[in-house]
Order: C-alpha cells, then structure tokens, then sequence
C-alpha cells in the first residue's frame, strides 16, 4: 500500500475556525440551527458507528445488502481502474464491497474527522494491501482539490448512506454540482438515497432506545464546551426527533428542558423552557423525491437509478 499525505484543502485551524462561525450563528439565528456535520469530532463519529449496527437503525444495513446485490452491476458500468473518491468516508465500513467490485487503481476517502480518517484507512490497508490511498482531511461541501495523483485518473464518487438526505433541496443540488467539479469530466457519482418510511420506522431509527443516537446528539454540545470555551449546561438539553410533515424529513433538535443561561467564546446566550437548536434533517425519497430531483437539477445523468429495491426496508 501506498499511503499519501495529501494536500490539506481544510486544516484544523481552519476547521476549528469554520466551528466557531457555524456554532455562534446558529445560536444567534431563529430558529436556532447548527450545521450537522459539526457532530463529527471522534466521540460523534465513534458513536456514529455505534447507531449503524442498531437495531432501529435500518439504514446501514439495507444499503450494505443493496450494494453486495448490486455491485457486479456496478462494476459493469464503471469499469475497472478508476480513483474512488468517497465523501464523508467516516469508517468505510462499506467500502471494501465496492473496492473489491471495481478493482481501482486508486482510494480517496474524504473525512472531516481526522483521527477517525487514519484509523479507518488503516483497517482499510490491512484488507487491500496494493491499493495506493489518498487520504483528503476536510469538509466535503466545501470546495476540494482532489490529489494531484490521481488527477488523471477516471473517477468514481462513492456517497452512500443517504447523507445526502441531510441537505434540503438547494443545498443538495449545490453539492452534487460540487461534487460533479470536483471529479471533474468523465467520472461518475454513485449514491445511497433511502426511500421514504413510514413515521413509526424512521422516528425510532433517529430515536433509539438505548439513547446512543440522544448521546451522539447531545455530543454537539459536549464540543461546544470542550472547544469554544462553552458553558452549556448540558444536562438542561433533551435530544428530540420530530416528523415534519409539510417538509417530508426528520428532524434533530436539541431542547432546553428549562430556561438556560450560557455562554460560548464569551458571548452570552439564554433559550426559554422549550426552545430548541436544529442540528439534523433526514429527508428521503419520497413521493416528491426531493432527493432524486437534484440528480438531473445538478447536470448529472442517472444510470442505474432507483432499480436496486431491498424489500425488506
Ligand atoms: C449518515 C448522516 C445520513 O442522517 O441518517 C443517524 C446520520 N445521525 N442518526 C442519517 C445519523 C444520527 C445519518 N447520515
């Protein structure tokens, strides 16, 4: 294996400078929102993890059987040789599915957590001991330039998991444009949308009752103390999921069970008994199929589509 140090596109400081400007605007604003991929430091991301083998959640294991299903079709498509680049790899868990379908000649796996990033690619180069891997460390809605190594290698986007389910339908078409530039001519983009569920499945799988996704919730607020010299009390928060019907998506709130006083970088904040931070949206592809829309909204052209049901979820 070939292990890169690649160019840093996000580095911590300007990770940690983007967390303060995201955390403090997003307590000034109504209502009150902070971006979702802030709940990925390495205690999120490890209980990120945790909520992939629960028993609510569905989500991971569905698209791990849908991709084995699929991936000799897939790989019909793509070919062999191409550079995956996968975005928000977290533990690519479900990436040696894919690698070993498409025999690439290179992996990029982008991550916003960096400690998370190098443990995985470890794992990642015990199992595929040839491979050359190009770690990226950054946020992959942002703007990416992409190693210089793999440049002139066909690519292949991997985005599974349905995080594009988390960006409303501007934001997510403004992505998979980005994505599109970023991979530049001739490449393609491979991408897990769950379908819409019923109420009573999707709220328990963002509301499990061991409390490990109100943990990975609360977590936000754990960092905000920890890293923007905070003082949250975080035992006045309650992790509340909510459905919007009008919207068709999940929503993650952070609710203040009484009224609270804090402050974070020395700015003072009150919320009433009641009010609540947004931290998360889970849209799926429902009958409107937000999602789905913004494959063609973004210049892209669909070819294999939503044929790959698993008829268990
Ligand atoms: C991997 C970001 C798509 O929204 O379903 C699950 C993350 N967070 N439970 C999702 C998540 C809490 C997940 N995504």
């Amino acid at each position: 294996m070939l292990l890169c140090q690649s160019n840093r596109p996000l580095g911590f400081a300007e990770i940690d400078l983007a967390f303060r400007h995201d955390v403090l605007k997003g307590l000034s604003i109504r209502p009150r929102a902070i971006p979702a991929r802030w709940h990925y430091d390495r205690w999120g991301s490890e209980l990120f993890d945790a909520i992939t083998t629960l028993p609510e959640y569905y989500l991971t294991r569905t698209e791990r059987s849908i991709l084995s299903k699929a991936a000799s079709e897939i790989a019909a498509l793509t070919g062999s040789g191409r550079a995956v680049v996968e975005f928000g790899s977290g533990s690519s868990a479900k990436t040696p599915t894919l690698l070993s379908a498409v025999n690439p000649s290179a992996y990029v796996p982008i991550d916003i957590c960096t400690d998370f990033l190098w443990r995985s690619i470890e794992q990642l180069s015990k199992t595929f001991p040839d491979l050359s891997i190009y770690p990226v460390e950054g946020d992959f809605t942002g703007e990416l330039r992409l190693p210089a190594a793999i440049q002139s290698m066909p690519q292949l986007g991997f985005f599974p998991g349905s995080t594009i389910g988390n960006f409303v339908v501007p934001a997510a078409v403004d992505l998979l444009r980005s994505m599109a530039a970023t991979l530049g001519q001739g490449s393609m983009l491979l991408i897990g949308i769950d379908r819409l569920k019923s109420v009573d499945v999707l709220l328990p799988a963002y509301d499990d009752a061991q409390g490990i996704t109100a943990a990975f919730n609360l977590n936000l607020l754990h960092r905000i103390n920890s890293e923007l010299r905070g003082s949250v009390p975080v035992d006045a928060f309650r992790h509340l999921v909510r459905w919007n019907d009008a919207e068709e998506r999940i929503e993650m709130h952070l609710e203040a069970a009484c009224d609270v006083r804090f402050a974070v970088e020395g700015r003072p904040f009150s919320m009433a008994k009641g009010e609540t931070i947004h931290t998360k949206n889970s849209l799926n592809m429902g009958r409107a199929t937000p999602a789905c829309s913004c494959v063609p909204a973004a210049g892209l052209r669909s070819q294999i589509g939503p044929t790959t049901r698993d008829s268990s979820q």
